[in-house]
């Protein structure tokens, strides 16, 4: 039982980084197409197959229906899953985070229409417009009184659920714009910039794609405000494993990582690795087997 899963981009669109942490981070079996975003066809004509759908995400269900808004596809996928708590179980904290997940779903309008997602830089809006200094007001009173009800973990309701999925673009805009933010707020864009499952994305991001210079801002540039990633770089030299990590296949693309070479079975595999070595489980499990014997 998979899910068809369609995705955008992973550098640029913010809507498919929801749906695809809401399989990615409750372990939810899906099998990813990913669209082309610099494509002269349109998502829409993109999605031919996936009719009605007109967006990213969109998922296809077992059965064959189609479910292309996000907060759908978390109501849909918590009601078929009820184990990963994709909603928490507790009766308080549900209401609270759907609450904040329905408001990011119907808000934000200037956040999201003045700063884009764009994981493959960091901007520094200096003087951010009214509107949006509006919405980060707001984010600041909804994110701390989550906070203040829920009382614990570095999510905003306890363990992470479908609300932080629904803010995980809000969080990368926040820091991606160098937005004001206050002790909380920076906390929890923190907790996501360094969960892996987002580094997993990003880095994907990074490696895949085209720059699509839409995206592109009148702002200064910074260092990506999250981890640095370790410095890792292509190699010829044999591999220490003779497969690849993630699909047991032989390897046939090397990396280095601290004087180490690693294969992979394709040029993707060591890509997305060595854009982000460690956001990727199978490979830091090789390297501390390998470095430790
Ligand atoms: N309400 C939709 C919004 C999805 C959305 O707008 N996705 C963008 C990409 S981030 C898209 O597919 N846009 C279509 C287009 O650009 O033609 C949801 O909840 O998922």
């Amino acid at each position: 039982m998979t899910y068809d899963l369609v995705i955008g981009d992973y550098a640029y669109s913010s809507w498919s980084l929801r749906g695809w942490l809401l399989f990615e981070k409750f372990n939810l079996p899906k099998s990813v197409t990913l669209l082309d975003f610099h494509s002269k066809a349109t998502v829409a004509e993109q999605l031919a197959s996936f009719e009605p759908a007109r967006t990213v995400p969109t998922i296809r269900t077992p059965e064959g229906a189609i479910v292309s808004e996000s907060y759908a596809i978390a109501e849909e996928l918590a009601s078929r899953h009820p184990e990963a708590e994709i909603w928490p179980s507790d009766p308080k904290k549900r209401a609270i985070v759907r609450n904040l997940s329905a408001e990011m779903h119907a808000g934000f309008f200037a956040l999201r229409a003045a700063c884009p997602m764009n994981l493959r830089t960091a901007f520094n809006w200096a003087d951010p417009s009214d509107e949006v200094l509006t919405d980060l007001e707001r984010l600041e009173t909804l994110w701390a009184w989550a906070k203040s009800e829920c009382l614990d973990g570095p999510w905003l309701c306890g363990e992470f659920s479908a609300v932080d999925a629904m803010y995980a673009p809000v969080a990368a805009r926040l820091a991606g714009y160098n937005l004001p933010m206050s002790d909380l707020a920076k906390a929890y864009v923190d907790t996501h910039l360094s969960d892996p499952a987002f580094r997993r994305w990003r880095a994907l991001g990074l490696v895949q794609g085209a720059h699509l210079s839409r995206y592109d801002q009148p702002h200064a540039t910074l260092a990506w405000p999250g981890p640095k990633a370790l410095e890792a770089t292509e190699s010829d030299a044999p591999a220490v494993n003779p497969n690849c990590p993630y699909s047991g296949k032989p390897s046939t693309h090397m990396l280095e990582l601290n004087g180490v070479t690693y294969g992979f079975c394709n040029a993707l595999c060591r890509d997305k690795t060595m854009a982000d070595p460690e956001a990727w489980p199978a490979f830091m499990a090789l390297v501390n087997e390998t470095t430790s014997s």
